[in-house]
């Protein structure tokens, strides 16, 4: 905000007066924002010539929430419950102009006031339990009074937006303004200046219970969806108190409130928000860089990746070239992504005649010279050097000069491609996750010689698609794999040990993983690895040999676990214990908690984490977290390995590692320069900046 600016300012029109709210970039209500709007406030509703008053935010949208950013410390007064309660004294009617988001203490500002108008494209939320917290503005008491319980527990508890129609629909607004929200609101506020009793959301009913056990329905049903996160059942725990007189109510939504906001998820849940936005901004890269335009994308390869980068393509709007090496390849690739929209279709989470729009943007090619026209082209063939090489050797003369190169390698080196395609500068890494469709992080992965600006339109390409783009260094595995390979090796030392290959896989679900690392093993396919393994001449007995007895995981019916046909639940498989034991020559069994489990396998993670600092393979530790957040499920309440550590602590951590490297005789295991580093001067990865 510019110094010295107003951060509410107040014009009088007519008989109404406009408190224009002026806090970017999203009107965050910060102290200085209440302070200032208490102020307005106050002052409006003293002066005799304003008979109504309008707020209304400027910028992008009316107000995005409480100042996030304000939660890691004790929070000064006025508070937003400060400014309700002088709106809701007011003689004065007050009516909230809406556009673009009301989220939070926004909304929760907006239902202090007598009226609420919005744009058609206004979205209006609770998304606080997003961030691990109930809201705590008097949003669990008032939203029920305006659109039920059922809508409110909805929307408190899910967290997502709703649009101004179903707003309108449900009561929560007044009227949609088409046109000019200013002057509509205007015009509405002087149609309601003399308008007695005023409307106060706090005077209507307490909403009645639909049924009797409506909470304890929500409750199990929150608790089946998400078992592990606690802000969710406390949501519900503040809706329930809407049923109390509203002054009871709102005291219990500040103790459960009070309650959520320092929680360790809470803390873990902000960190991300400001991890995941952090992220897209580059250390090095001017924010004058140049960004191409990319219209059209060819993508090369149409198996289960490629596939679904082309979807990805297409769902935004991009024109898409999929490349396969023959019609029967081709035929097969686009009968997937067909059948992809087809379930979305029946799914209802997709209209036909949109279905039908995204179709049209594929087209199907067997050559690579039909990619001659396409501003970027994505490599997504089979994990091989030579067959990747060969791409993009032949790419390089074909592609429109100002086309960037792209591969989608998980592991492969990125420079010698980029020598290969003769236009080094122009090549970088797009790294997807698997389903490439749901996984919402990509890796743009900068070669040894990618231009800034082809970093910069990566990083823009990768919004432009939804995903979260990370940027990292190109080295064997990027960031996600190389804590992935750690991962990796420490089971393979609890296997050798003689931990059960269940107990591992419990330690890490307990923790939070959706699936254990075995589980995933073998729903990615552990050929794949094996596959990596032996192209790096890395000897993991165990791996081997469950892969070497035909076990490849879910796609050969059996792997760590055993698959029913058609099935993709694990059962556990006493064979696959067997096979493991024969290989280490014993059966006897160690039985390790699940806490020591999870914690050495996420020391290890963490330890290679600080590894790929020191390199500048990763910008920022919280890069290392929004990657395995949302690439590899680690669980969003924990904040990713980095963060996880520095909750720890990173003394522990570190003494943990020694000691493992004493005990395995493995200098791998040897806490990182950094890691030993910032444990010895009391540091945490958080504080610590590249300088
Ligand atoms: N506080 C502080 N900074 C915020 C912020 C907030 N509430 N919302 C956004 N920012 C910053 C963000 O970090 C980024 O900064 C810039 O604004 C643009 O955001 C009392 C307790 C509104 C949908 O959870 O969901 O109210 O990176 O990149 O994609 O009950 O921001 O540029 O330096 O996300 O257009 C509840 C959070 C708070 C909404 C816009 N509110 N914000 O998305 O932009 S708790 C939220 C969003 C609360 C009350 C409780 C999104 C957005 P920078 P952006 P965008």
């Amino acid at each position: 905000m510019e110094a010295g600016l107003p951060l509410v300012k107040t014009e009088q029109i007519g008989k109404v007066a406009l408190l224009i709210i002026d806090n970017p970039p999203v009107n965050a209500t910060s102290h200085a924002l209440r302070a200032a709007l208490k102020a307005a406030l106050e002052a409006a509703i003293a002066d005799p010539a304003a008979a109504a008053i309008v707020l209304i935010g400027a910028g992008r949208g009316f107000i995005a929430g409480a100042d996030i950013t304000e939660f890691e410390r004790k929070r000064e007064e006025p508070l937003n419950p400060a400014n309700i309660a002088v709106m809701e004294q007011s003689p004065k009617p007050i009516i909230a102009a809406i556009h673009g988001h009301a989220l939070g203490g926004g909304l929760e500002l907006a239902m202090g006031c007598h009226y609420r108008v919005t744009t058609s494209d206004a979205k209006l939320g609770q998304p606080e339990v997003k961030i691990g917290i109930t809201p705590g503005a008097g949003g669990t008491q008032r939203l029920p009074r305006l659109v039920g319980l059922k809508m409110a527990l909805d929307m408190i508890v899910g967290g997502d937006p709703i649009d101004a129609k179903t707003a309108l629909a449900y009561g929560l607004i007044n009227e949609i303004i088409e046109g000019d929200l200013r002057a509509g609101a205007i015009a509405f506020a002087e149609r309601v200046s003399d308008k007695r009793p005023l409307p106060r959301v706090r005077d209507l009913p307490a909403p009645a219970p639909p049924d009797a056990d409506f909470f304890a329905a929500a409750r199990a049903e929150t608790a089946k969806r998400k078992p592990e996160l606690n802000a969710p059942q406390a949501c519900i725990d503040a809706v329930e108190a809407a049923l109390l007189p509203i002054d009871d109510g709102l005291r219990r939504e500040q103790e459960i409130f009070g309650g959520t906001v320092f929680s360790e998820q809470a803390r873990a849940l902000r960190y991300l928000f400001f991890a995941e936005r952090d992220a897209a901004k580059v250390p090095g890269l001017a924010a004058d860089t140049p960004i191409k335009t990319i219209a059209s994308v060819g993508v090369i390869g149409g198996g289960t990746m490629g596939s679904a980068i082309a979807i990805c393509c297409a769902d935004a709007g991009l024109s898409v070239t999929l490349v396969e090496a023959d019609k029967l390849a081709l035929d097969r690739a686009l009968a997937t992504i067909r059948a992809h929209y087809d379930g979305a279709v029946k799914r209802g989470r997709l209209q036909s005649d949109e279905r039908e729009k995204r179709l049209a943007r594929l087209h199907g090619a067997m050559l690579l010279s039909d990619l001659r026209g396409a501003d970027l082209i994505i490599e997504a063939v089979t994990e091989e050097l030579a067959l990747k090489g060969k791409i993009f050797t032949e790419l390089g003369p074909i592609a429109k000069p100002d086309a960037l190169l792209a591969s989608n390698t998980s592991y492969l080196d990125l420079d010698l491609l980029a020598e290969a395609s003769q236009r080094p500068e122009a090549v970088l890494g797009l790294h997807f996750f698997a389903p490439a469709t749901v996984m919402r992080v990509m890796e743009v992965v900068r070669a040894a010689k990618s231009a800034p600006s082809t970093i910069a339109t990566g990083m823009a390409f990768g919004r432009k698609i939804r995903k979260i783009a990370v940027t990292v260094g190109a080295c064997d595995g990027f960031v996600g794999n190389r804590l992935l390979t750690q991962r990796g090796r420490e089971v393979e030392r609890l296997l050798a040990e003689g931990v059960a290959i269940e107990a591992i896989d419990r330690a890490m679900t307990e923790f939070g993983f959706p699936v254990g690392p075995c589980a995933a093993g073998d729903i990615a396919g552990l050929d794949i690895s094996y596959r990596a393994r032996k192209q790096r001449d890395r000897f993991w007995p165990l791996a081997d040999a469950i892969v070497d007895a035909g076990r490849l995981g879910q796609k050969s019916g059996a792997g760590y676990y055993r698959y029913e046909s058609g099935s993709r639940t694990p059962l556990p498989d006493p064979e696959a214990q067997r096979i493991i034991d024969a290989a280490r020559g014993s059966d006897t069994r160690a039985n390790l908690p699940s806490d020591a489990i999870a914690l050495r396998i996420l020391s290890a993670m963490i330890n290679e984490g600080a590894r790929l600092l020191d390199e500048g393979i990763a910008a920022r530790a919280s890069d290392i977290d929004v990657i395995w957040v949302y690439g590899y499920g680690f669980p969003a309440h924990r904040g990713g390995p980095m963060f996880y550590a520095d909750l720890v602590g990173l003394p522990k951590i570190a003494e943990r590692l020694s000691a493992a490297a004493t005990r395995f005789g493995d200098d791998g295991l040897k806490p990182a320069p950094l890691l030993a580093r910032l444990a010895a001067e009391g540091k945490t990865f958080h504080d610590w900046k590249r300088s």
